[in-house]
């Protein structure tokens, strides 16, 4: 099993890679950047040093193989793209916690090759959708698509892609032969407090939730604040306010902790004191465990959007980003992750996802499950995040107990 220096080295690799950040408070590393970039740069020789051989693909993930018997793969991996002064764990871990399973074994000892995969642009952060290399690895995405995902700075996904070295037309090429994967596994924090609270060092992950996810645009009219009366004001922030309130209250209402709904972005402009606000980019998103409730949610927010645009004599446009149903993790691995568990002795629970993760695409197409380790009062996204390296190395263990017991 792995000895006392796994969780010093994930420590030590963590701490490197959270220097590749674009932001002193907490860690910014978003799609295509010169940090991105640097951090691709590490993980490929620490995958290379733990005998990996890697190599990239067009979406901007970083693939690293151990030789097992046969022509099969199973599938290790998580994002090494952040949030916006995010935590030094969110994916990143997944990817170190990968490499150390997949340093533990020796070519051709398993009956199937490791695959360690860093995938790119997760969290949707940068250009708004989300699971960028997850979906081009299942042969969902088209790079044609990548043009309507713009950055704040009106560059799209495809222009980033070509700037930073990537081919987006060549993205069919980075396709998994799915017939070929036995399974896919993700380590990640939770992200939420149900472990911590619990005193529990691990969690196995039933489900994760189904997300929906928009920009909107209100659109009025700038005028003088003080000359213009209030019955002739086009204000596109008085028209945002009541929607903004039904997000929260649609998904307070439900009493679910996995109903959740959240503004995230509101930009006003002209954004000054004095002028009534001309336009106003919200995003939205909303989550479940159920697609039904997801829907209910989404909907009780739209059309008080639209009751409100016309209060307030506004224009109103959204396009939807992103929308994921929820999955269930793979019956049969939960399984042999249980038994691996047990062998280990690691107590634990079954707790579903609020947070997404790559398994979310994956989970509809292949075999997934998803180990998670405890995040400190539950923070994460925030510079606060703060996770243990024994508990990362416990999770390690179990995963190579499990791929121990498959091949005996
Ligand atoms: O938004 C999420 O749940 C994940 O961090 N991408
Ligand atoms: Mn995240
Ligand atoms: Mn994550």
């Amino acid at each position: 099993m792995s000895d006392m220096n796994t969780a010093e080295r994930i420590r030590q690799e963590l701490s490197a890679l959270a220097k590749f950040s674009a932001t002193e408070k907490g860690v910014t590393r978003l799609p295509f950047t010169k940090e991105a970039a640097a951090a691709l740069n590490y993980l490929d020789k620490l995958m290379q040093e733990a005998g990996l051989t890697t190599y990239p693909d067009a979406s901007g993930a970083l693939h690293g193989l151990l030789q097992g018997k046969g022509s099969q793969r199973f599938v290790i991996g998580s994002h090494y793209d952040s949030v916006v002064e995010g935590g030094a764990y969110d994916g990143i871990a997944g990817v170190v916690c990968g490499i150390e399973i997949a340093r533990h074994f020796a070519p051709q000892e398993l009956p199937f090759s490791l695959e360690i995969v860093a995938f790119n642009d997760e969290e949707g952060v940068r250009f708004g959708g989300g699971f960028l290399s997850s979906k081009a690895l299942l042969g969902e995405l088209q790079p044609e698509e990548l043009q309507n995902y713009r950055d704040t700075k009106g560059i799209s996904c495809y222009e980033a892609m070509q700037e930073a070295g990537y081919a987006p037309e060549r993205l069919s090429e980075a396709a998994w032969d799915k017939d070929k994967i036995v399974g896919f596994l993700e380590i990640h924090i939770e992200q939420g407090a149900r472990l911590y609270k619990e005193h529990l060092p691990l969690g196995l992950v039933t489900g994760i939730v189904g997300m929906r996810r928009f920009d909107i645009q209100l659109t009025g009219r700038a005028d003088h604040a003080g000359t213009t009366p209030m019955t002739l004001r086009a204000d596109a922030l008085a028209g945002a306010a009541p929607f903004i309130l039904m997000a929260q209250r649609a998904a307070r209402e439900r009493k679910s902790p996995n109903v959740v709904a959240t503004v995230g972005v509101c930009e006003v402009k002209p954004g000054t004191v004095n002028t009534v606000p001309a336009s106003v980019h919200l995003t939205l998103d909303v989550r479940s465990l159920r697609a039904e409730t997801r829907d209910a949610v989404v909907a009780e927010c739209f059309n008080v959007l639209e009751e409100s645009a016309t209060d307030n004599g506004l224009r109103v446009s959204w396009q939807e980003k992103l929308s994921v149903a929820p999955v269930n993790m793979d019956e049969g691995l939960r399984e042999r992750l249980r038994q691996a568990i047990h062998e280990e002795n690691v107590s634990y629970m079954e707790l579903a996802s609020g947070a997404g993760h790559d398994a979310l695409p994956i989970a509809r197409k292949l075999p997934a499950a998803m180990l998670f380790v405890p995040s400190k009062d539950g923070r994460s996204h925030c510079p606060e995040e703060s996770s243990r390296p024994e508990d990362f190395s416990r999770a390690v263990d179990v995963v190579i107990r499990m791929l121990e017991d498959w091949s005996n």
